[in-house]
């Protein structure tokens, strides 16, 4: 197990500075979400702060990583904006030497969703949409209907993802459709 300390200064070695400073954002809306809604604080916090972990591991590596590891070689098909969460978790695990099954599931379903997910799932998708540096249009409402209700930011956010990837063209990784289709239910 490492200390936090090590965590920290591991990740800082692997991040941009602008990108640590994210992760430290997402990791304080992630442990007040998890006040909010009951969920264990410390576990919010350091899934919050290590989500991006993985975010600026090279192509190569990646394609080599989901080669080698026993990864769906679908992911092939796609980039780093869907593999660091995936496969990012496999570096997580490796290098921070994080097992908590909880904590590397949630950092896994942070940028596609699933159609099955925990309150911790939904706290670190959601803390990394409205972290205090996020200024897109719609955050606000994003902010409010999240601190109402869990599942109504979750369904907020996929469809807006949706119709962002739609209009500019980015293909749509199934996950993040099934999930739509699972947290947008009318
Ligand atoms: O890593 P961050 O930038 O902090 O945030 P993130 O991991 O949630 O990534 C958000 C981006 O991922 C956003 O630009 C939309 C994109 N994304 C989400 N679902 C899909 C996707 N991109 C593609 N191509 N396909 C998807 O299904
Ligand atoms: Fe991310
Ligand atoms: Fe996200
Ligand atoms: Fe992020």
């Amino acid at each position: 197990v490492l200390s936090s300390d090590e965590i920290i200064a591991k990740s800082q070695k692997k991040l941009s500075h602008g990108r640590f400073e994210h992760c430290v954002r997402v990791s304080q809306t992630a442990k007040e979400l998890a006040k909010h809604y009951g969920v264990d604080e410390n576990q919010a916090a350091l899934a919050g702060f290590v989500h991006d972990y993985a975010k600026e591991v090279s192509v190569e590596e990646y394609i080599e990583t989901i080669k080698s590891q026993d990864f769906d070689q679908d992911l092939l098909n796609y980039n780093r904006g869907i593999w660091h969460g995936i496969v990012g978790a496999y570096y997580i695990e490796k290098e921070l030497k994080i097992t908590n099954s909880a904590i590397l599931t949630a950092v896994k379903r942070h940028t596609t969703a699933d159609t099955e997910m925990t309150d911790l799932d939904k706290i670190v998708f959601m803390a990394d949409y409205i972290e205090p540096a996020r200024h897109f249009p719609g955050v606000e409402e994003a902010r409010k209907l999240t601190n109402q209700n869990l599942d109504l930011g979750v369904a907020y956010q996929l469809q807006q993802t949706l119709i962002y990837l739609i209009k500019n063209n980015f293909k749509v990784y199934p996950k993040t459709l099934a999930s739509y289709n699972v947290w947008n239910v009318k």
